[in-house]
C-alpha cells in the first residue's frame, strides 16, 4: 500500500496547542522575549532535574552549543573524532580552527572505537569528541582512561542522547562536557535548541558568558563570545514538552520492540544488538542491509521512497567524504573501514510517537516482500 502523505523518518511530538497558549499569553504580557527570561531559568532547572545532572546551560541550537563547548575548554590543535555522525560534530571543530583527526568506529555500537584512539594521538592532540550515536553510549570508561593517561579533554556530542542513562546514572555526566540538541527532529525538542551539561558552577558561568557575547556584567566582556541564547518561546515549549517526554519515549520503545519482532525473520536485515546497562531513548531505528538481502541498500531505500516511506541513510555519506574533510590523511578509506562499511549498509526507518502500529507493519511488509527482481 502506498501512503498519500510521506511517512517521515521522524516527526516532532506536539503538545495540545491550547496548553501552549497560556505560555504565549505570559510572554505577551511580560514582553520578556529572550536573555535569560523566566521560562529560560525554569527550563534550566526542570531539565537538570529530569536529566539527573547538576549544571546545564541552554542554547539556541546544538551546533552553537558544540562550538561554544570547545571555546569554553579552550581546545586547540587536533581533536580525535568520528566520521560516523552528522556534519555539525566536526563543523564545530572547523569553526574553532581545530583539525579533526578521524578514528574508526566499533562494530557493535557504531561509536568511536577506543582501541583506535591511542594510535591517533599526537603532540597536538588536546581533546576527544565522540558521539553517542543513535543515543547508544560510547565506551565511556575506556575513553576516560585514555583521556586521563594523555591529559586530554572529552566533549561528548550527545545530540542523540537525551534522557539516556548508563549504569543507573545520566550518560551526560561522562566526559568534561556533554552537548545536547533539541532540534525538531530529536526525541525532545524546543523547535531549535540545545544545551551543554557541565560538571560545576564555575564552568557553567563561563559557558553562560560565552553564549552571551562574553558579557560578564553590563560593561565587562571577558571573551569573544557568541549569541547562543535560547529564546523564551523555545524555553516555554520545552517546559511543556517535558511533561510529555516519558509518554513519548515509551511510545518509541513500543515501536522499537515491534520493529524488532517483525524484522527478526527477514534474511539479510540486521538491527543493533542489545545495549547493556542502558535505559535508551529509542531516538533512531537503524537497520543494516547485508549481502544476503535480495537487493542493495540503495535499491531498498528507493523502493521505500517510491512507497512514500521517507527513510534516511543516517550517516551516509560519511563526514569524511565532504570536500572540507576528504583531503585529511585520517579521512582516507583504509583508516576507516568499519565506518565505510556501515555507511553503505544503513537505513534509518521511521520512528516517532505519531507512527501507528499499522504503519510499522506496512513498512516491514514492504521490506519482507522484496525479491531479487525488485532491484
Ligand atoms: N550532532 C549530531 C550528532 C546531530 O545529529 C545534530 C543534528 C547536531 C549535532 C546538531 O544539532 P542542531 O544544531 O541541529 O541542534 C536533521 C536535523 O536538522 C539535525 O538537527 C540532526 N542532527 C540530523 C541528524 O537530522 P536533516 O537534514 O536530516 O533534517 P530534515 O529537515 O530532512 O528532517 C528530517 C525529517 O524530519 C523530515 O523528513 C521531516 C521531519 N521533520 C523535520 C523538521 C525540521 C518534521 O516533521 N518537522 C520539522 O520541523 O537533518
Amino acid at each position: 500500500m502506498k501512503y498519500d502523505k510521506p511517512i517521515y523518518v521522524t516527526q516532532p511530538f506536539m503538545p495540545p496547542l491550547e496548553e501552549f497558549m497560556p505560555y504565549l499569553e505570559r510572554i505577551w504580557e511580560s514582553k520578556w522575549l529572550t536573555n535569560s527570561g523566566p521560562f529560560h531559568e525554569k527550563l534550566e532547572s526542570v531539565l537538570a532535574e529530569y536529566l539527573g545532572v547538576e549544571h546545564l546551560s541552554l542554547f539556541t541550537n546544538g551546533t552553537i552549543a558544540l562550538i561554544t563547548a570547545l571555546q569554553a575548554l579552550r581546545i586547540t590543535g587536533e581533536v580525535i573524532t568520528t566520521p560516523y555522525s552528522f556534519v555539525a560534530t566536526t563543523h564545530s571543530l572547523l569553526w574553532n580552527n581545530i583539525e579533526p583527526v578521524f578514528v574508526d568506529i566499533d562494530s557493535k555500537t557504531f561509536n568511536l572505537d577506543p582501541r583506535r584512539i591511542e594510535e591517533a594521538i599526537t603532540p597536538l592532540t588536546t581533546a576527544i569528541m565522540p558521539i553517542h550515536c543513535y543515543g547508544n553510549p560510547c565506551n565511556v570508561e575506556h575513553i576516560q582512561q585514555i583521556a586521563d593517561t594523555y591529559g586530554l579533554k572529552v566533549i561528548y556530542d550527545a545530540a542523540h542522547a537525551f534522557g539516556v542513562t548508563y549504569k543507573g546514572e545520566s550518560l551526560l555526566k561522562h566526559g568534561d562536557l556533554s552537548v545536547l540538541s533539541f532540534h525538531a527532529t530529536k526525541v525532545y525538542n524546543t523547535f531549535e535548541g540545545g544545551a551543554i551539561i557541565c560538571p560545576d558552577a564555575k564552568t557553567k558561568q563561563r559557558i553562560d558568558y560565552l553564549k552571551n557575547f562574553g558579557y560578564a556584567g553590563e560593561d565587562t566582556v571577558i571573551a569573544a563570545g557568541i549569541n547562543g541564547k535560547m529564546s523564551e518561546i523555545q524555553a516555554a515549549f520545552g517546559i511543556l514538552q517535558l511533561e510529555y517526554i516519558n509518554e513519548v519515549i515509551s511510545r518509541r520503545h513500543a515501536i522499537d520492540m515491534l520493529y524488532r519482532k517483525l524484522l527478526a525473520d527477514i534474511p539479510g536485515i540486521t538491527c543493533i544488538g542489545e545495549i547493556t546497562d542502558t535505559t535508551r531513548n529509542y531516538s533512531y531505528f537503524p537497520i543494516f542491509i547485508e549481502t544476503n538481502y535480495p537487493i542493495s541498500r540503495d535499491a531498498l531505500y528507493k523502493k521505500l521512497r517510491r512507497n512514500n516511506i521517507s527513510a534516511r541513510r543516517y550517516f551516509y555519506p560519511l563526514i569524511t567524504c565532504y570536500p572540507m574533510y576528504r583531503r585529511l590523511s585520517s579521512a582516507q578509506k583504509e583508516n576507516l573501514s568499519m565506518a565505510n562499511d556501515v555507511a553503505l549498509k544503513v537505513i534509518c526507518l521511521p520512528i516517532h510517537p505519531n507512527l501507528t502500529d499499522e504503519q510499522v507493519v506496512e513498512i516491514v511488509n514492504l521490506i519482507a516482500a522484496v525479491k531479487g527482481a525488485d532491484a
